[in-house]
């Protein structure tokens, strides 16, 4: 009896040891390519990683050398006919021009830590936000823009200037790139021919979908059109007979107004938009320009057509 169970039990032994082996060996095999396979995966995330890395110490090595209190601000490429695309980048620009202070451009990072244009780098630091970046070079500079204004003046200067960067800017860019399919807007840059054949593909139903969202999409053109056209009254309202909106000089709302007008004045030829500024509202054309001949002519913008 014994022996006779040792047997039947070595035999299944044997059998499961086979396939145990079997087993073992698929096991086995299988763990290597898993191995080797994970092994690769993090192979070519570190390399990637590394050379990012390396990347993002060279810019920084490039954008600290402006030198200190210089501001480095990162903007999208020049336009044809206005010095940026982005009126927010033009705010900054303009601001920096306005409060004299020093500053280069970079066009090969245009979007900052928040993933939006502008920014700047200033001694080592990044800022992002137009109006975080006036805020911060404001003190940092002890600039005052403003000494000419009252309290009150200042306060109803900061309504109009959200009037401009909050809702004008909606107009413009729900007109600039899904009602009109990027096409006028296109013919204003010099984006080369990737981004003329497939900046449309990207930016109708990108815009589309943010102004739907923001609310503003959900108007038809006609009713679009309209709401650009009140906001362009009131700012005519608010400027009356002034040069500036504030006042006799420039003042920081001026750098806002003007980038988000600029748009109207410089990137949509030949158009009703454009025409709100040089027809209906000529004084807003007359500020346009007025604004460029003051603070914008003194400056050497190259490759722009507002010199
Ligand atoms: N509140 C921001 C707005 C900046 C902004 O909207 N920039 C646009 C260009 S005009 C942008 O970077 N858009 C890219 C995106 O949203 O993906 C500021 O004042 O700087
Ligand atoms: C400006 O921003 C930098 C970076 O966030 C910050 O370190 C600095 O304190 C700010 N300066 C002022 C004056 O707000
Ligand atoms: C602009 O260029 C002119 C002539 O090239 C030069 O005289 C002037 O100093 C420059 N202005 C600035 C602000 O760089």
């Amino acid at each position: 009896m014994l022996f006779r169970t040792d047997t039947v039990r070595r035999s299944v032994t044997m059998e499961g040891l086979g396939s145990l082996a079997d087993l073992g060996v698929k096991l086995v095999a299988g763990y290597r390519s898993v191995v080797l396979g994970a092994g690769a995966v993090v192979a070519v995330w570190l390399a990637r990683k590394i050379i990012t890395t390396k990347k993002k110490q060279k810019l920084r090595r490039e954008w600290d050398s402006v030198g200190q209190d210089v501001v480095l601000l990162h903007q999208f490429l020049r336009g044809k006919y206005c010095p940026n695309l982005s009126p927010f980048a033009l705010k900054v620009e303009t601001f920096l021009r306005l409060a004299n202070i020093k500053y280069e451009v970079d066009s090969k990072s245009p979007y900052g830590p928040k993933g939006k244009c502008p920014w700047i780098t200033i001694n080592g630091e990044d800022v992002a936000d137009s109006e975080f970046v006036l805020d911060n070079l404001t003190q940092r500079f002890n600039i005052n823009l403003e000494s000419h204004l009252s309290t009150q003046q200042v306060a109803s200067l900061e309504a109009v200037r959200i009037l401009a960067d909050e809702h004008l800017f909606w107009c413009v860019i729900t007109w600039r790139y899904w009602l009109d399919r990027c096409v006028i807007f296109l013919t204003t840059q010099d984006l080369g021919l990737f981004f003329n054949t497939f900046m449309p593909v990207f930016m109708v139903p990108g815009i589309k979908h943010r102004a739907k969202e923001q609310g503003i999409g959900i108007h038809s053109p006609e009713e679009i059109y309209q709401i650009c056209k009140k906001d362009c009254a009131t700012l005519a309202g608010v400027l009356g007979d002034n040069d500036f909106f504030g006042g006799e000089k420039p003042s920081r709302a001026d750098c806002a107004v003007f980038g988000q007008l600029a748009q109207l004045m410089w990137n949509a030829p030949g158009t009703h938009y454009e025409a709100l500024l040089t027809n209906v509202f000529p004084c807003l054309a007359s500020y346009c320009l007025r604004m460029k001949d003051t603070e914008i002519t003194r400056f050497n913008l190259t490759n722009t057509a507002l010199l």
